[in-house]
């Protein structure tokens, strides 16, 4: 199927008038019990809530059985009326007083019964945390994908340069674009087809870095991320494995960059595809399309600039050449891009790749300020975020965050990495804040989706953009403690796992009636018996109301909620890409930090730390801890991260020890009283960057 006809055919959609959407919606092929429940289930002490689809508009009795048959609760609905996001009369089951952990309860009402599910599911979202950040290694090109790592996904590496492939080792410019090749090998195919763009590795790779970044900012489990916690090669190197696979793209970006001496140095090739779309099912290896580099854009600059200037801090502590190398081509790439601000991807250029247009720069130039400022704790970036337009808009826009809108990911982290921005307090705020409005999405939705385009209409990859507002919510939790806030990722998610007018499950592998066909040159059993359906954890684009592809044409008019189909064609409503799984990764992640979702503990100390001097490299900084958990403490110990490149050599009162960015203090006080407090000085270095107090800390 040639991919570009059917883009000229949807930009005609596009722009035809919004009427053609509204006509009354097709059935869909299958939309399963009346009864939409989260078919992975619930966590023992969270929010339990089911959909149910009924003309009834008075409330009706609901039974939840176990196994056995037996009744095990029961109550009454709540009617919701008509829903628009599906077009059916709906009404809601709230069951969150159940409490018992079970496997295969079912819950019925209004003569439907659900799937079935299982009530106490962290050790799923522990699974779904390992099998969403395990997508990325299979995606690999370069290396070949082993399958005593990733069982059923061994393939020879694609694009090294051996025939029939040509490339990525030494790939030309388009003709006209540069007369260099580069060398760009490495880094993941980008989704079902094998192109490579830059702008899609940066929102995917920062998200995978902010998965780690955010055990050093909240209450997280950073063991659970660490060396070997993964199906990747990379294990004992002592790295932690979320960020060996980042290294994986960081690596393939660098290759994108202009080299010194030739036009345009310092800015970002867009993307490197093949010259034409090639059909389903396709081997990377034995892809024999050319490969070509297509021009710079200000975007894809700025998102080089953006990812390697937060991987520069992230890496310092294990690899400081490295790190030392992000920083060195973030800076160049920012100095690039300022020198040619307005360099766009045309929407055209999507033959044999994605466009990956986006005639806005300035929401990118807000967050590679964002992260250079974090990381460099330079006036320069300062000033820059604090110029930006986007600095002091409102960036939780009820049509999410993603790879064309970026502002968001800045704020985030501004937010949230520690840092002496004046007015950090109204960063943190501002996400709270959009974190409530999506809260109240999410509670005017019988589905509770926290996700209310503007238009009501579904966006492409629309399973990722409710994600990406479960972000925001989670971090909200990271910034308050207060349980709504989890409450609300716990519930966003159901719809993602089956709580949806499809009674689909979006990741394969979880859930009763789970996607597996999603598009995929490689993963396209569909097509062929002998390939793998996409690996667990894979998330399929998800509703969009466009139908860009031939193959869901007969959902022409659907409403936004049954714009899907489980079908390997349904390029428009049922791929996969690194940025839709690198959402799913980091809210499976936050979930599965959250244990059975039990009241949140109160901390058990409050700790001061204050910068008492920062000369030469050195720096010497004081923590005071008070133990607020009304318990005596025994041989506690006081552990923290650092954001920057800190390094402690010596403590008094207490002996520190550091590894990587992590240290944990052996107090001297080793017995800490209820209100007693104790002083810890602790001395160092700081390799380059600023000298930030640590965002979180923990006593036990
Ligand atoms: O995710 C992208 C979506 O936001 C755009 O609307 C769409 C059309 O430009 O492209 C999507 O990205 C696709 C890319 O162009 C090519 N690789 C697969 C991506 C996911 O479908």
């Amino acid at each position: 199927m040639k991919r570009s006809l059917l883009v000229s055919a949807a930009v005609a959609l596009l722009v035809a008038p919004v009427t053609t959407l509204a006509t009354p919606a097709a059935a869909h092929p299958d939309s399963g019990p009346p009864v939409q429940v989260n078919q992975v289930g619930y966590l023992t002490d969270g929010p339990k809530q089911a959909t149910v689809v009924t003309q009834a508009t008075t409330p009706l009795p609901w039974q939840l059985r176990n196994t056995a048959g037996a009744v095990v609760a029961q109550g009454t609905t709540t009617p919701r009326g008509y829903d628009p996001t599906s077009r059916q009369n709906v009404q809601t089951v709230d069951f969150s007083a159940f409490h018992t952990p079970g496997t295969g309860l079912t819950l019925s009402a209004g003569g439907g019964t659900s799937v079935p599910f299982d009530v106490g599911v962290n050790a799923v979202y522990e699974k779904l945390r390992v099998d969403a950040l395990s997508f990325y290694y299979p995606q690999r090109s370069g290396i070949p994908i082993l399958g005593s790592i990733a069982p059923g996904y061994a393939r020879a590496a694609g694009h090294l340069g051996v025939a029939p492939n040509r490339g990525d080792t030494d790939v030309p410019c388009q003709p006209g674009v540069c007369d260099y090749r580069l060398d760009v090998r490495g880094g993941w195919y980008d989704a079902g087809d094998q192109g490579k763009y830059v702008v899609d590795a940066g929102i995917s790779v920062y998200q995978l870095m902010s998965t780690f970044e955010r055990t050093k900012l909240a209450s997280a489990r950073p063991d659970r991320l660490g060396d070997g916690s993964l199906r990747i090669p990379e294990h004992g190197d002592q790295v932690p494995d979320v960020l060996d696979e980042a290294r994986w793209e960081l690596e393939f970006m660098l290759r994108m960059q202009v080299p010194a001496g030739q036009p345009l140095a310092g800015m970002v090739h867009h993307k490197v595809n093949d010259r034409a779309w090639t059909p389903l099912p396709q081997d990377p290896a034995a892809d024999p399309q050319p490969r070509e580099l297509h021009p710079p854009s200000t975007a894809a600059t700025l998102d080089l600039a953006a990812a390697a200037a937060q991987g520069a801090r992230l890496f310092q502590p294990y690899d400081k050449a490295f790190a030392a190398r992000l920083l060195a081509a973030a800076r160049t790439a920012w100095t690039a891009a300022v020198a040619h601000p307005a360099i766009y991807a045309p929407a055209t250029d999507s033959v044999g790749g994605g466009a990956y247009d986006d005639p806005d720069v300035s929401d990118e130039f807000y967050w590679a300020a964002a992260e250079l400022y974090l990381s460099t704790g330079e006036h320069a970036y300062q000033d820059a975020v604090l110029a930006s337009k986007w600095h002091t808009a409102d960036v939780f826009r009820p049509d999410a965050f993603g790879w064309k809108f970026t502002a968001t990911a800045g704020r985030l982290d501004l937010a949230t990495v520690p840092s002496d921005l004046p007015d950090r307090a109204r960063a943190r705020q501002s996400v709270v804040d959009g974190a409530k409005k999506y809260l109240a999405t999410m509670r005017a939705n019988p589905y509770e989706i926290a996700y209310a385009p503007t238009g009501g209409l579904f966006d492409w990859g629309s399973n990722s953009l409710v994600l990406n507002n479960l972000v925001v919510v989670a971090t909200a939790f990271d910034i308050t403690g207060d349980q709504q806030y989890r409450d609300g990722v716990a519930a966003g998610m159901d719809y993602l796992l089956g709580r949806n007018a499809l009674n689909q499950s979006y990741v394969t592998g979880f859930g009763r009636r789970a996607s597996h066909n999603q598009h995929s040159r490689m993963y396209a059993h569909q097509l062929n018996s002998a390939l793998p359906s996409p690996p667990p954890g894979a998330l399929a684009g998800g509703p969009n109301s466009w139908i860009q592809d031939p193959a869901a044409s007969s959902l022409q008019g659907c409403a936004p909620q049954l714009c899907y189909l489980d079908d390997i064609n349904s390029w428009s409503t049922n791929e996969i890409a690194v940025n839709w799984n690198s959402a799913l990764s980091w809210v499976a992640s936050f979930l599965a930090d959250q244990g059975e979702g039990g009241p949140v503990p109160a901390p058990a100390c409050s700790v001061s730390y204050r910068r008492l001097l920062d000369f030469r490299g050195l720096f010497l900084a004081i923590a005071a801890v008070r133990n607020t958990s009304g318990h005596t403490l025994h041989d506690w110990k006081l552990r923290y991260a650092y954001t920057g490149t800190q390094k402690v050599n010596l403590a008094i009162n207490g002996t520190a020890r550091q590894t990587a960015a992590s240290v944990e203090v052996t107090p001297w006080q080793w017995r800490l009283g209820p209100g007693e407090s104790t002083t810890i000085l602790l001395a160092g270095r700081v390799d380059w960057g600023p000298d930030a107090a640590p965002a979180y800390f923990s006593c036990r």
